[in-house]
């Protein structure tokens, strides 16, 4: 998460040189109903949520998640005191929405944050195939394929748009009180705790893909390091040969006559002659 946005302003009680991170995944996943609603001309259903990478209970130290929706809907500003934190809704658009985390320890600011609420694949055309069950085939769970953030998956047989970031929440130098709550969590759920992106993954592919591009990057600037020095080595052979060009034209000019002497300007500019 952007730097400064918890800051260890107040001087009482803050544990000094502890950081404690806490991985996040936020984002949202929609479906499409399939046609227009009449009604009111909604198109999707949507759910747009905050949740802790790792399994573990936000509640100890989150007291409550604020998400502000667009305007057209009714009471836009959301507020969820537990988890899950989340909201669904139906709707027809795509919008930024404002998530705002307050947390059980007053002295720690609320941390602000954006998403943009995603329902249409990337473009026509280059949207993600389907991959059923690619990484578990045979099974029925979820099977995504990722193409940046957006993921698309199959999800109760409707095909579903998965935006989801990981990002980290980093509490330097917390207070006492609230130091206790982020190192007491408890489990969210006993059972297997699994996210639909492969953050790994997605990692390790985002880290070749930087790689790629330094070697790509290095091997360019190689390439114009070469042309430059190419470049220069033809400026001075040019500047050689201007030389010994304006040395023989002045061997040639004074043993013929001296009338070019006093014009040492322009090569040919013979400006208002008569
Ligand atoms: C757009 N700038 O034009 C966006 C706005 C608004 C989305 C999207 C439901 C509204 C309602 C809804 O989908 N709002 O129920 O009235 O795409």
């Amino acid at each position: 998460m952007a730097d400064g946005q918890i800051s260890g302003g107040e001087a009482a009680g803050r544990v000094k040189g502890v950081c404690v991170v806490k991985p996040i995944i936020y984002g949202n996943i929609s479906q499409h109903f399939g046609k227009k609603r009449e009604s009111d001309g909604h198109t999707h259903d949507w759910t747009i949520y905050v949740k802790p990478y790792e399994n573990e209970d936000m509640s100890s130290y989150v007291k409550k998640v604020q998400f502000r929706l667009h305007e057209s809907y009714p009471n836009a500003n959301r507020i969820v005191s537990k988890p899950p934190y989340e909201v669904s809704e139906t709707g027809w658009g795509e919008f930024e929405v404002q998530i705002k985390i307050h947390f059980n320890d007053l002295a720690e600011k609320p941390l602000t944050f954006y998403h943009v609420l995603k329902l249409f694949h990337n473009a026509p055309g280059t949207a993600a195939p389907v991959v059923p069950g690619a990484p578990n085939a045979g099974s029925s769970a979820p099977s995504p394929v990722d193409v940046g953030t957006t993921t698309t998956a199959v999800i109760q047989g409707r095909k579903s748009v998965i935006s989801e970031v990981y990002d980290e929440v980093i509490f330097q130098d917390p207070t006492q009180y609230m130091y206790t709550l982020l190192t007491t969590t408890r489990k969210l759920t006993l059972s297997a705790y699994k996210h639909e992106t492969n953050v790994e993954e997605r990692r390790d592919r985002s880290l070749s893909k930087i790689k790629n591009g330094r070697i790509k990057v290095q091997a360019e600037i190689s390439d114009f390091k070469d042309k430059l020095e190419l470049a220069k080595e033809t400026i001075t052979k040019f500047k050689a040969e201007i030389a010994r060009v304006q040395r023989e034209a002045n061997l040639g000019t004074d043993s013929n006559s001296q009338s070019n002497h006093h014009s040492p300007g322009l090569v040919g500019g013979v400006i208002g002659s008569s």
